[in-house]
């Protein structure tokens, strides 16, 4: 037998092929150059900065899976699960800001869209000259986004767009809308529709007072009458699948990007014990430490490698929704449960924003919930195996 790696029981990095490995590795200079000296003063003063658009565009790290015509890198799903990984390890609000722009903006317009729209917004996108936002979630519709109360109606040259979203990324700052409407030109059914800011009746107002991913902005979309024209609808996809297939992408990078978060506060809590004495030896040296450093090990190294066993699968094609729903599940609920335990680790300490742990503990109840609850998730698991669905 070889020795062991604590760090990497598994030996994941070996499994990586070598363009991966490149990409993985850029990604963490950048997260750890560039966002983790921004980090600390953006989450206290709860300000986003909008030029880490540009800069993660530079790399490649915007819509990396987008094909080299569009402005993509063409890199697989492994590598942008590693990307995930690298930028949430310094903090999920800039995990967030990447993986909307990624998943949920560009990936649509590529897959749903006209040739006309992917030439006019993907390499914008990809290099971070615009930023996009997602609209899928109202007031009166989370979990539940099919009783969306936003509609498009039918004009002559194009359609009326009128609702509010709530709860959306990169809202306030956006330049290019992915919005979500049932239209009733389509018998009701749900259509993606592309916005651009300084549309007359377009606005997104901030939403503040956040206690978690306070780095990353938030915001409404409010639609008083917006008048766009037909080339605003992406005319490629219809119903629930549309924003669903772009979710299957976002959650998926979620679940890599969450074990970024739960590997800094591992490390943390680990190097803590190790440096902090109390009763004369270190924290380290004792069982009930021991103990919660080897669960946050196996948790993270289980996680990993479910991971990367799905990315594997969506790069061959053969990776289901449900594969997402329960790394998604599980890796949050365990990287919340990791942050939690490592501000307790923490002592006193581990309230004080230098450590990190309870920045990252606050902002993983925001990714434990979005892109569907932890339970919304086992309801999904539930009726795959049971065939009987609990929603409702
Ligand atoms: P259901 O009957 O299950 O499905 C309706 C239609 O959609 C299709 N579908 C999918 N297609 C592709 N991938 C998936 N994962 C799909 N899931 C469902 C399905 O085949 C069906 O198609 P068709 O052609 O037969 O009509 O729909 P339901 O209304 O019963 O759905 C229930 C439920 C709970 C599964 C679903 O609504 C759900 O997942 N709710 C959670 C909502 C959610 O995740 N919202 C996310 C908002 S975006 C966000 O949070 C971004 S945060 C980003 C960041 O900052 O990082
Ligand atoms: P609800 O659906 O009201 O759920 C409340 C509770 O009830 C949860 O515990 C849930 O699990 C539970 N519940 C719901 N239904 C059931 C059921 N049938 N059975 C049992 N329990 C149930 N959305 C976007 O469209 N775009 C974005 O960019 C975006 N970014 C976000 C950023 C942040 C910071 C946050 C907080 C949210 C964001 N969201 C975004 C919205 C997010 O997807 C929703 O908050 C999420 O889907 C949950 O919806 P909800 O908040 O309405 O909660």
């Amino acid at each position: 037998l070889s020795s062991f790696s604590w760090e990497d029981p598994f030996l994941i990095d070996s499994q990586l092929e070598e363009e991966e490995r490149m990409i993985r590795d850029s990604a963490f200079a950048f997260a750890q150059e560039k966002l983790l000296p921004r980090v600390q003063q953006a989450y206290m003063s709860e300000e986003t900065d909008p030029a880490i658009f540009a800069e993660m565009g530079e790399l490649g790290l915007l819509g990396s899976t987008i094909p080299e015509e569009y402005g993509g890198i063409g890199a697989g799903y492994v590598a942008y699960g590693l990307v995930a990984r690298e930028v949430e390890r310094v903090d999920s609000g800039y995990r967030s800001m990447m993986s909307v722009q990624s998943s949920l903006v560009m990936y649509p317009i590529y897959a749903y869209g006209t040739e006309a729209q992917r030439m006019k917004y993907l390499p914008k996108l990809a290099s971070g000259e615009w930023i996009g936002c997602f609209g899928l979630t109202e007031p009166d519709a989370g979990s539940d986004p099919a009783g969306m109360k936003t509609r498009a109606i039918k004009t002559e040259g194009g359609y009326v767009l009128k609702g509010s979203k709530m709860w959306i990324s990169n809202a306030p700052i956006a330049d290019v809308f992915v919005v979500w409407a049932k239209s009733e030109a389509h018998g009701g059914k749900i259509r993606g529709f592309v916005l651009e800011k300084g549309m007359k009746g377009l606005s997104a107002p901030k939403i503040g007072g956040k206690l978690s991913l306070r780095a990353s902005i938030t915001g409404e979309i409010v639609m008083e009458d917006v008048e766009v024209g037909e080339d605003a609808l992406l005319p490629n996809v219809e119903g629930l699948k549309g924003p669903f297939g772009c979710l299957n992408r976002a959650r998926y990078g979620i679940a890599w990007g969450v074990m970024g978060s739960a590997e800094f506060c591992w490390h943390q809590a680990r190097s803590y014990g190790l440096d902090r004495k109390q009763f004369n030896k270190p924290l380290a040296g004792t069982q009930l430490y021991q103990k919660k450093l080897a669960d946050m090990q196996t948790e993270i190294t289980l996680g990993l490698q479910a991971a990367l066993r799905v990315g594997r699968l969506m790069d061959e094609g053969r990776a289901a929704p449900e594969m997402v729903s329960l790394i998604k599940r599980n890796n949050c609920g365990k990287a919340l449960d990791i942050a939690r335990m490592a501000r307790d680790m923490h002592g006193g300490n581990g309230i004080q924003i230098e450590y990190g742990v309870m920045r990252h503990a606050a902002n993983l109840e925001t990714v434990n919930t979005y892109e569907g609850t932890h339970d919304v998730h086992a309801l999904i698991l539930g009726r795959a195996q049971t065939g009987l669905q609990a929603f409702f």
